[in-house]
Parts: structure tokens; sequence; C-alpha cells
């Protein structure tokens, strides 16, 4: 049987971290012959990172639908005729059982989302600071997305004992307003300054597969990579195409494009995590293959993402043994 030292243990040499990758740069990173790109991809996370394990989030989406933003990848979006039917905030009952349910699964991390522009203060956020004590009761890192936050929101979060904040910047600023019209690329750098601010880590990435060139996937990698400190995850999102959505017609994004977006994210963000995030269904195990190979070490686990379906616990468990993956070590609950 293979030693499985030989296959953990990180290589003496971490490349430093930089903030200051230029565009050139990234693109002869990510334009690379596809086997040198994956070969310094390795290298880089096996210097911080254990080759063999993957960390195991859960989404629960705690809000859903009539959001009043217009971003055209998404479901929930009041501006579309998506058909998700509508939710108002679930009660701390039924998010409990989510997570306890997300914990049986082996997630070390559950991750709460809600279709808001921005936070509405008063009952509401009251109920997602308890949310956010029960998930880290359970033993588990706790994740929110809810939108734009203000400082003291951040700051409240943070008390709760919030692990992460997930804000993604989507794609470059040159292609955003194709995207998203009601809210600026500065409305959310804003809002992840706030979140670092508060002491809570930043979880921050993108969407590939909208229509976005080379150029631009790169320019999203040169956002992310110049943030100091580099947010702790990063999740690439495979476009999930939603019929209803300005991009529902879109044809499929070529896998190896995000094998070589997360590649690049492993060299030019060495320490942090890259969650190959949404999209998984429409991916070949192969091709989920070739994303780990290249330093993908999170997922969502669970047949659902917010509104969308995800491979679901039976095709991971099978996917995860024939790779040779684990899923990160839990930690017992604290209540
Ligand atoms: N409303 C909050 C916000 O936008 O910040 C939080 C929820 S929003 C659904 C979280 C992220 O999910 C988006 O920023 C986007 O990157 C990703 N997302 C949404 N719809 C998607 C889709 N159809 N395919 C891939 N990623 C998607
Ligand atoms: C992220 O980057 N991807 C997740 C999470 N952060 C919130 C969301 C993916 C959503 C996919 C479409 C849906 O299920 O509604
Ligand atoms: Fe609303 Fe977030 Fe969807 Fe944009 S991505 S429409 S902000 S739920």
């Amino acid at each position: 049987m293979l030693d499985s030292t030989l296959v953990t243990t990180a290589t003496p040499t971490q490349p430093a971290i930089r903030h200051d990758w230029t565009l050139d740069e990234i693109e002869s990173i990510y334009a690379a012959p596809l086997s040198d790109l994956i070969f310094r991809a390795q290298q880089t996370h096996r210097a911080w990172h254990r080759a063999d394990e993957v960390q195991g989030c859960v989404l629960l989406s705690i809000k859903t639908g009539g959001c009043p933003e217009d971003c055209g990848y998404c479901p929930q979006s009041a501006h579309y005729q998506t058909g998700v039917a509508r939710a108002e905030l679930v009660d701390l009952e039924e998010m409990t059982e989510a997570a306890r349910r997300a914990r049986a699964q082996g997630a070390t991390r559950f991750c709460m989302g809600a279709a808001w522009r921005d936070v509405p203060d008063g009952q509401p956020f009251a109920r997602v600071l308890e949310m956010v004590r029960a998930v880290r009761g359970l033993g588990m890192e706790a994740c929110c997305t809810l939108g734009m936050l203000t400082d003291d929101q951040a700051e409240a979060l943070a008390e709760a004992g919030l692990t992460a904040y997930n804000h993604n910047l989507d794609t470059a600023p040159e292609f955003y307003g194709e995207i998203i019209t009601t809210r600026t690329y500065d409305d959310r750098l804003a809002t992840l300054a706030r979140v670092r601010a508060a002491g809570v880590t930043v979880c921050c990435g993108g969407i590939i597969g909208m229509g976005e060139s080379r150029r631009v996937r790169c320019g999203l990698l040169r956002q992310l990579a110049t943030l100091d400190p580099h947010p702790e995850n990063v999740p690439i999102n495979l476009l999930v195409r939603v019929s209803g959505t300005p991009l529902g017609d879109l044809p499929p994004e070529d896998p190896i494009e995000l094998v070589r977006t997360i590649a690049s994210a492993r060299i030019l963000m060495p320490a942090s995590t890259v969650r190959l995030s949404a999209g998984r269904l429409s991916l070949s195990d192969e091709a989920q293959a070739l994303c780990f190979v290249a330093g993908a070490n999170s997922v969502f686990l669970g047949d659902r993402l917010l509104t969308t379906p995800n491979p679901g616990a039976d095709r991971d468990a099978q996917l995860f043994e024939k790779l040779g993956l684990r899923l990160q070590e839990q930690s017992p609950p604290t209540t």
C-alpha cells in the first residue's frame, strides 16, 4: 500500500506570497502549456496544503428569491422570470436542522446565503446572528453571504463568531457592467474591506463561463490576487446556466478553462483555499479530477447549492473514493 506520507507531505519550499501580480504575468501563467501550468500549481499546492484533503462546505439558502439586484447570472434576481419560488427568512430551527444534516455529511463549514442587496437591520439580522451562533455551537465554521454590509453589521457578525463572509467580485471590472448594473465594483470592494476590518475571513471569487474572454478571467484573478491579505477562500464558480436569466442560453464553457482558472488561482494565492464551487454537475469526473490536481481543495457538498442542484452525497463519496481524496477532519461540537 502507498505510504500516505508520500502523498501528503508538503515540499519544504513555500513560494513567497505576493500581492503585486501584473496582468501580463497572470496571462502568461494562465496560458502556459497545460502540463506546465498544472505542474507549477501542484508544486505550489503541495508546499502549502495536504494534497489529499478537501474542505467540505454545505450551502443553505436562508432567504430565497425576489432580490432587487440585476446580476445577469442569478436565478434569484426579481428582474428575471426563472421559476424560483420566493421564501422569507427561514426560522432558526429549520436552519439548525440543515446544519446538523450538513455536519452528518462531513461538512466543516456551513454557508448561509440570502438574496438581499444589503442586510436589513432589526429582527431579520438578529435572527441571522443567532444562526451564526448555532452553527458555531455545532463545531462548524460559519459563513454568510448576505449582500452589502455596514461596519456595525460586520462587527456584530464577527462578535457572533462568524468565520467567513462570502462576497464575490464575480468578474473583472471592465466586464462587470455587462453583468450587473445595480451596484458597482467599488461597492463590492468596500464591503470586502468592512469584512476584513471586522476580523472576519474573506471568501471572494468569481464566475467563469459568462461569455468573458481569457483576459477578463485573468483580470478577475488579478483583482483577487492583489488584495492584501488575499481572500482566505477563493470560490471559482462555473456558470450554472439558468433559463430566464440573460445568461441562460450561453454555450457551455470549456472545462479546461475552468482548470486553468483554478490552477492560476492556486499559483497566485498559494495559501488560500480554492473552491471548485457551482457547476460541478455539468463536469465529468475526469474534469473534476483535473480541477483537484490543479489545486482546488474545497467543494460544496449536498444535493443543492442555493437554488440549483449539486452532485449530492452518494456521487461525491464515489468520486472522492476514486480519486483518493478525503474530507477535512471535523471539530467537536461546543454546545
Ligand atoms: N446576494 C448575495 C450577493 O450577491 O452577494 C449573496 C448570494 S449570491 C447568490 C452569491 C454568489 O453566487 C454570487 O456572487 C455569484 O458569484 C454566485 N452565483 C449566483 N448565481 C450563480 C450561477 N447561476 N452560477 C454560478 N454562480 C452563481
Ligand atoms: C459562491 O461563490 N457560490 C455559491 C456561494 N458562493 C454562495 C453560490 C452558488 C449559487 C449557484 C446558483 C444557485 O444555486 O442559486
Ligand atoms: Fe441578488 Fe446575490 Fe443573486 Fe445578485 S447574486 S441577484 S445580489 S441574490
